[in-house]
């Protein structure tokens, strides 16, 4: 019936939907892939496929999941030679900078993320630090999406340097997922010079542990047959969910690993860690039914703007307020995206950085004024003249989900504002 070579246009309604006995959030999820597929003149084995792959019953899934190594400091030291070999941390080096990332020769020393660069420097004396540059990343970001849609376009990315891939149905009709893993890393090198580590298995929880296994430039595969003994012997800290603040609650119950998880109840698990106690429940048995998500559609549009010199005169940002919501406006236009949320995004003098939002019922309206208003409104929330600002930026995110929202009145939720002079 789905006969291989044999190409034709698939209808994906709910009717097809329920003769495959897949659920209608399922449906709606993996239309656009599906579509694209049947747009790209796949075979309709492969939209089954996906199908069946994307069906969260399905235990027979190939997932990947790839990291990059070191990201920033890798593509720092990719783009200024001299940095190579050195111990490097990105981050801005000031009294209160922290720090993004280090390269590995820095990890040796103690440093990491999130550690004060002050700290950094004592514990690495011969440090170097680069100041980020986030337009490279995310280019580099996009480059390696590139490289994923060789393979998949069920792609689930978890920032910018990490995603997941579901494989078990791929482009090129590769057996093994561990060959995808090793081509896409090779692509990352050649076409990157960057390095990135993968994990390979048949759910998500196992492919991100496996990819943090041998980093950096490492691949693991955790099949089947031997995942109940790698779970039993993972430190309970590498589960999904488990911060340090859950780690120091497990420990307290006396649950060191994998092994004293699984010897623990459903209900037990429920009782003290709530939804998250039924996936760790299922987790430490190597069940991970969770489904590799595609993000659809864009979720916000936004500008910023960087001075060339620090502001605390409230005309002086206004009129930059006003150039922002102008801006704006032009992107929401170009884009067709519209939101509910108003996010107004301030970074101070010394690098610290707010947000401030504002949610409306009905889609905020391309209205200059109105937009300004609001804005405004939410930067006079700001004591600017004691901590001058060096970049406002302005965002609309939260798009609306249903028919109300997009075509009812527009109601002013949260304040009321004077038009102003
Ligand atoms: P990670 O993938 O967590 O780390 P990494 O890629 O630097 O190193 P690893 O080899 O262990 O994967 O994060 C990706 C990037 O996100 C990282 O390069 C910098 C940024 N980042 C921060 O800015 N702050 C943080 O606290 C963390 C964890 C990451
Ligand atoms: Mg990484
Ligand atoms: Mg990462």
């Amino acid at each position: 019936m789905f006969g291989g070579k044999y190409r034709y246009k698939m209808r994906i309604t709910h009717q097809s939907a329920a003769f495959f006995s897949f659920s209608d959030s399922v449906i709606r999820k993996y239309r656009p892939v599906l579509l694209k597929n049947c747009a790209e003149g796949r075979p309709v084995t492969y939209l089954f496929r996906i199908f069946v792959s994307v069906n969260t019953k399905s235990d027979l899934r190939r997932i990947i999941h790839i990291d990059m190594d070191a990201f920033f400091a890798g593509v720092e030291q990719r783009d200024h030679p001299e940095l190579r070999g050195l111990p490097i941390a990105v981050g801005h080096d000031g009294p209160r900078g922290v720090v993004s990332t280090a390269s590995y020769e820095a990890r040796k020393f103690g440093v990491h993320s999130a550690l004060p660069i002050a700290t950094a420097k004592r514990r690495c004396p011969q440090l170097v630090i680069v100041d980020g540059r986030y337009e490279v990343y995310k280019n580099v970001s996009r480059q390696m999406h590139e490289i994923f849609h060789e393979y998949t376009d069920l792609i689930e990315p978890l920032s910018l340097d990490e995603a997941f891939l579901d494989v078990t149905e791929n482009k090129p009709g590769i057996d093994l997922a561990v060959d995808i893993a090793r081509e896409i890393k090779q692509k990352i090198r050649d076409r990157l010079q960057l390095t990135a580590s993968a994990g390979v298995s048949y759910n998500k929880f196992l492919a991100k542990i496996a990819s943090d296994q041998r980093k950096p430039d490492g691949l693991t595969v955790i099949h089947p047959s031997r995942a109940q003994d790698f779970i039993d012997t993972l430190r309970i800290e590498k589960f999904w969910g488990v911060g340090p603040k859950t780690a120091e609650q497990m420990h307290r119950l006396g649950i060191f690993t994998g092994a004293d998880l699984r010897a623990r109840s459903l209900p037990y698990l429920k009782e003290r860690f709530g939804k998250a106690g039924t996936l760790l429940y299922g987790f430490a048995r190597g069940e991970d039914r969770r489904p590799v998500v595609v993000e659809w559609e864009r979720k916000s549009v936004s500008c910023e703007r960087t001075f060339g010199h620090d502001i605390s005169s409230g005309s002086e940002l206004h009129e930059h307020l006003q150039e922002l919501v102008a801006d704006l406006i032009g992107r929401l236009r170009r884009s067709g995206f519209r939101g509910l949320t108003l996010t107004l995004k301030v970074k101070f003098h010394d690098f610290t950085q707010i947000t401030r939002n504002h949610t409306v019922t009905t889609i905020l309206p391309l209205d200059g004024d109105l937009l300004l208003s609001l804005a405004g409104k939410m930067l006079e929330e700001v004591d600017y003249a004691t901590h001058p600002i060096r970049l406002l930026g302005l965002g609309v995110s939260n798009p609306p989900h249903d028919e109300l929202q997009l075509h009812g009145d527009w109601i002013q939720l949260e304040f009321d504002f004077p038009p102003r002079p």
